[in-house]
């Protein structure tokens, strides 16, 4: 295999285990302070236990602090988990909750400049330089997967095209007139993109694309094949959330054994999703992470609802940052639909607010490399009509509410009343047809 061991930062993505040691053991100091001082529900949960920020000297002494969850950043909904004021934010991003809210997140300047650290790392990691540009598809906005990818590569002095999602056919014009070297979106938008290119009838070959960093949703190693021949590109996995920072908390090295996490930014564990207690190397659990390097935000041993393993033995591209495996699933019912988190929770809670019993069904599937969603709405007996207006307004209004509420279009089908199964266990209101 062609050697590219190529780094951004060597000092600190090489740096050997002592050193990084002694950085993680520095920043965690500061973070538990820092919690301890300016968030009071995480001063309150160190109280209960008994801690005080001076107990924790070192990173082994991470496995002693509380763990924080989804429902906590809920709970405190919009900035309650926030260590800074609002003069020291520099940027708001958001992504969904289980419930109608959203998981607010926040940046201090050093947090926007750490992130996109971690993301110019991914870009070079992917043999990225200077010279080169990167076509962003992912989405901007709210979503971190645009301005995470746009950041890190002006940091890298890279050319960022931020041509962000959809309008497929003008996505390959301009991969086409401006001659990209990088391009970057979800898994599944690549490979729509490249039938896309096929169906126009331009081979592959004739551009200049070379690369790929693709993440926001899980995909196999069939599906980077099925990329890599439509695009004539190497594809690269590039793992985040949100709630940690955005797209950049890991990613690949040209071998691709496992993606290398920022961890003296982001310190990963694994634990056992049903005692909490950490896991060894080469053994699948709920991966854990504490911001160690965030001001704004300084989220202490989050657990990511991902399972996945980690490997800290050294990589031969050089880096010395542990990795971690693929996520290969979830322990809650979170969907990842065109890149965009979707919880059965909040499709509930839409046809609660329209009226309708929670009776309901819904359908992902992927069809033209692009993922579908169909929404199975059962009718009762007062609201089922026998007009054919009467029945398309009522699917126009659920359509139109799922989109304004997920951000995300879904083919809405009626059902007559009694016609979906009922469940006497737990409820299985999700088929997911795509194969991982
Ligand atoms: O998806 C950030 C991101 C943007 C990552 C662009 C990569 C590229 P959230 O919307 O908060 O953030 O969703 C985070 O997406 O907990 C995983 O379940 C899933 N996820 C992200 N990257 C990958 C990946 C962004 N490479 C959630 N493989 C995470 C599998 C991924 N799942």
């Amino acid at each position: 295999m062609e050697k590219q061991a190529m780094y951004y930062e060597p000092a600190y993505e090489c740096a050997s285990r002592d050193v990084l040691h002694y950085m993680q053991s520095q920043a965690l100091r500061r973070l538990v302070k820092a919690n301890y001082e300016h968030v009071p529900s995480m001063r309150r949960r160190m109280d209960e236990m008994g801690l005080e920020p001076g107990d924790i000297k070192s990173i082994d002494d991470i496995v002693n602090l509380p763990f924080t969850v989804k429902n906590d950043l809920r709970d405190t909904y919009p900035f309650g988990m926030f260590a800074v004021g609002k003069e020291d934010l520099v940027r708001i991003h958001a992504s969904s909750g289980t419930t109608g809210k959203q998981t607010v997140v926040g940046y201090t300047a050093g947090d926007i400049h750490n992130w996109s650290r971690g993301a110019a790392r991914a870009i070079v990691g992917a043999g990225g330089s200077k010279e080169d540009l990167i076509h962003i598809s992912y989405g901007y906005g709210l979503f971190t997967g645009g301005m995470g990818l746009h950041y890190g590569a002006e940091l890298l002095g890279a050319t960022a095209l931020p041509v962000s999602t959809g309008n497929t056919k003008r996505q390959v014009q301009i991969l086409q007139d401006y001659s990209s070297d990088i391009i970057c979106c979800t898994p599944s938008y690549a490979l729509h993109i490249g039938e896309t290119l096929r169906d126009m009838g331009i081979d592959a070959h004739e551009l200049k694309l070379r690369a790929g960093i693709f993440g926001a949703e899980p995909w196999s190693e069939e599906m980077r094949k099925e990329i890599e021949k439509l695009l004539d590109i190497k594809a690269y996995d590039i793992y985040g959330l949100s709630e940690i920072a955005g797209p950049g908390v890991a990613s690949e090295c040209y071998l691709q054994q496992g993606l290398h996490v920022n961890e003296d930014m982001f310190y990963p564990e694994v634990v056992d999703p049903s005692t909490g207690q950490p896991l060894p190397d080469g053994v699948y659990g709920e991966l854990v992470f504490t911001c160690i390097g965030k001001e704004a935000l300084p989220l202490m041993r989050y657990r990511t609802r991902d399972i996945c393993m980690l490997d800290h033995s050294k990589c031969e591209c050089g880096r010395t940052l542990v990795r971690m495996s693929k996520p290969k699933g979830r322990t809650d019912d979170m969907l990842i639909i065109r890149g965009i988190n979707v919880f059965p929770s909040q499709i509930e809670s839409v046809l609660l607010e329209l009226g309708m019993d929670p009776n309901y069904m819904i359908i992902v599937d992927r069809k033209n490399n692009l993922d579908t969603m169909e929404v199975q709405v059962e009718l009762t007996d007062e609201m089922f009509s026998d007009t054919v207006r009467d029945m398309q307004s009522m699917k126009g209004r659920i359509a139109a509410a799922l989109q304004s509420t997920l951000n995300i279009s879904a083919d809405i089908k009626l059902l007559e009343p009694k016609s979906l199964p009922r469940f006497e266990g737990k409820a299985v209101r999700v088929k997911d047809n795509r194969a991982f």
